[in-house]
């Protein structure tokens, strides 16, 4: 029988802020890019703080991370819960951490209330969300569902110089794991997260139950022209890379406003030679389009492609269109969803159903095992960016209502 219990949100609180003084950047927020010298410090104080818990702690050839509270019946399929330590460059306290953290403090006010544990209960840490230094990203959780071979994840060479590969990357930080977790039996998984948006703050509800993640399309564009003078070269005698790499960022945001629901963010861009009084050769950009509806996405994306190539071929500048990252949208479990939604109201919470608008381990998990989500609000919808901040009573609200899903899940 489920016992209504509380954790203790001032444990959860430190965690987050001890977590959050790794790759802690001066003006606030965090940099700990996947297998950076700072995931590594992160991955050893989540480690640390499963051992002091007499969690089982394994660890799979791509560094995927799970503290194992064993049941009493091992056999049965576990529960997990989780998210992610990596950031972006310029990342908040929240993003991740707080699903981890989260699912280390449930399990803890278990173990504290002598919880009867049958079915195994889980906290994962995934390798590599974010993608910001190795594509793709959900790169973990999707080698978990075996989207993605060991192989392919080894060899992938980091976007930022120096070049290094994931494998090397990884080992140099000693998580090169030999478990496996692929085909472990997962009973279902769900994930605390921060909204990432400005929904729940702007309607002042407190709990997001989240119903499904949006697609995922990431491309890199490789555009070669001419460098030539930039006083004497006539305007109809170049070859101007950077001129139509503006010319496709704009494009991308026309499209943006063509298809219903669908964002379209560009990100990066490196130009060549980079220099004020050189007209540039190359142009190295990214465009990432996003949709909740697949078949938008999909036409947004041959939309953006064809007219991007019209483009360059106009101004004599050839271009390369690769393929980065290809998630179509998920729907999670219609049981987990409500189980989110029925402890919230249980908890006296307010919520509301909607879409994450963010890509997460969650979206891989999904594939696996019966998956959801819970939100909590982000101040001024801010995120991927180091103002990113979620009140402590919100954390203390979501850290609840998956308390209460997790015992839920283990029951059953
Ligand atoms: O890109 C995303 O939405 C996630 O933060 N990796
Ligand atoms: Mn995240
Ligand atoms: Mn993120």
């Amino acid at each position: 029988m489920k016992k209504s219990l509380t954790i203790n949100a001032s444990r959860l609180h430190q965690r987050i802020q001890d977590m959050g003084k790794i790759g802690a950047l001066p003006g606030g927020g965090v940099c700990r890019l996947a297998l950076s010298k700072e995931d590594q410090t992160a991955r050893d104080l989540f480690k640390q703080w499963c051992q002091d818990l007499h969690l089982k702690v394994l660890i799979d050839a791509v560094g995927n991370m799970l503290g194992v509270q064993e049941g009493s019946q091992p056999e049965l399929p576990m529960v997990v819960t989780g998210s992610h330590l990596d950031s972006v460059a310029t990342g908040g306290l929240f993003d991740g951490p707080l699903g981890v953290l989260a699912g280390l403090e449930a399990l803890q006010t278990l173990q504290e209330n002598g919880y009867d544990f049958k079915r195994s209960l889980a906290i994962a840490n995934f390798t590599n969300e974010e993608g910001a230094r190795f594509t793709p990203d959900m790169m973990g959780s999707l080698y978990i569902k075996k989207g993605i071979s060991q192989q392919e994840i080894y060899a992938a060479q980091s976007i930022q110089a120096p070049h290094v590969s994931f494998e090397s990357a990884l080992q140099r930080i000693g998580y090169q794991g030999k478990n496996k977790l692929q085909d472990l039996p997962f009973h279902s998984f769900v994930e605390l997260h921060i909204e990432q948006g400005p929904i729940l703050e702007q309607e002042n509800i407190t709990i997001g139950v989240v119903e499904k993640v949006q697609g995922i399309y990431w491309t890199e564009f490789h555009l070669k022209g001419v460098a030539n003078h930039a006083g004497t070269t006539p305007m109809h005698l170049r070859h101007d890379a950077g001129y139509v790499a503006a010319e496709i960022a704009t494009l991308a945001r026309k499209i943006s406003q063509q298809f219903a629901g669908q964002v379209a963010t560009v990100g990066m861009m490196q130009f060549s030679p980079n220099l004020i009084n050189v007209v540039p050769q190359e142009v190295v950009f990214t465009v990432d389009l996003r949709n909740t509806n697949h078949d938008l996405l999909e036409q947004a994306y041959q939309s953006l492609i064809t007219q991007a190539q019209e483009l360059a071929n106009k101004e004599g500048v050839t271009l390369v269109a690769k393929s980065l990252v290809q998630f179509a949208p998920v729907d999670f479990d219609a049981g987990i969803i409500d189980k989110v939604e029925h402890n919230a109201q249980n908890l006296g919470y307010t919520t509301r159903r909607m879409p994450s608008g963010a890509g997460h381990d969650a979206q891989m998990m999904a594939a696996i095992c019966p998956t959801s989500m819970i939100f909590v609000p982000s101040v001024a919808g801010i995120s991927h960016n180091v103002k990113e901040f979620t009140h402590p009573a919100h954390i203390e609200a979501g850290t609840n209502v998956l308390l209460g899903v997790i015992q839920e899940l283990l029951e059953e």
